[in-house]
């Protein structure tokens, strides 16, 4: 497919490109962490969302690759950040479950440099379907060497509390279907204060996605997440921008 030999090319000819998104304090108003998201700039069709090129990424097994850059590229970006602020990488299963995957996480970081605790790897339900003794493993070791985890668009999949228990995740993100939009009802606020709930007794941070407006801030802060993170912060800014916002804050 065409645009499976463009994305190839991509990589080489510094198309692609890695923007942050703030992840927010709610209690202090501060930045704890910027979420790397993918940007690809073609020249011709101009910007790509992720939505359109990851699957096929994933489908053609470039997502490895791919997926190795933007570790490596996030972890040399927080290196450059203050000590006390993380980066957020998200993570296809595919990638998990290729050979050699706890090794290129390592190697990303010890190139950047960076203490493992400031890396925080974002895997969705979906890698959890199937019951895979790559996973269990990639998340242990990674684990035990101090990398954090976190389990992104949570209540949108499957949605089990069985490998919450099992698996030592420090964060998880309330998909944003639940904080705005018109499923965000009364009952959705009920299901992000019981998510909450569940988290503080774990010692787990709740993420609040998609906040868009202060009253929607407000009302996460008030159900008891400890983080947000939306438009009504910031959108996803290049790198430069982002040690912009951290030195303004
Ligand atoms: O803003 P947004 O359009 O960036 O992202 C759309 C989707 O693409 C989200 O589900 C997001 O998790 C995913 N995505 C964005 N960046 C990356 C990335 O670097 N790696 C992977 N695997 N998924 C990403
Ligand atoms: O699936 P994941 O949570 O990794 O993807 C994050 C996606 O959500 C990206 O596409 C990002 O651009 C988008 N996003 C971030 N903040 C907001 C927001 O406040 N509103 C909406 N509609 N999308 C957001
Ligand atoms: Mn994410
Ligand atoms: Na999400």
């Amino acid at each position: 497919r065409e645009i499976e030999a463009e994305l190839r090319q991509a990589i080489k000819r510094d198309e692609l490109s890695l923007f942050y998104q703030p992840i927010v304090d709610l209690e202090t108003g501060r930045i704890r962490c910027f979420e790397a998201l993918l940007r690809w700039f073609h020249p011709i069709k101009g910007e790509l969302r992720p939505a359109e090129f990851i699957p096929v990424a994933e489908e053609t097994g470039v997502i490895v690759t791919l997926g190795n850059w933007i570790t490596r590229q996030a972890a040399l970006a927080c290196a450059q950040w203050p000590e006390d602020i993380s980066v957020a990488v998200n993570l296809s299963p595919l990638q998990i479950k290729a050979p050699g995957a706890v090794l290129a996480i390592e190697q990303a970081l010890r190139e950047a440099k960076l203490d493992p605790s400031r890396l925080e790897l974002e895997v969705t339900e979906s890698l959890f379907i199937e019951d895979s003794v790559q996973t269990a493993a990639f998340i242990e070791e990674l684990a035990a060497k101090g990398v954090r985890f976190a389990l992104d668009d949570f209540g949108t999949g499957y949605s089990s509390l069985s490998y919450i228990h099992k698996f030592p995740f420090s964060k998880i993100k309330v998909d944003r279907c639940f904080v705005s939009g018109e499923d965000a009802g009364p009952r959705a606020h009920a299901i992000i204060r019981a998510v909450a709930a569940m988290g503080r007794g774990l010692e787990m941070e709740i993420v609040a996605e998609g906040l868009e407006e202060q009253c929607q801030v407000e009302t996460v802060r008030e159900a008891g997440c400890t983080l947000g993170q939306g438009y009504f912060f910031s959108r996803a800014v290049p790198d430069y921008l982002a040690a912009m916002l951290l030195a303004q804050d």
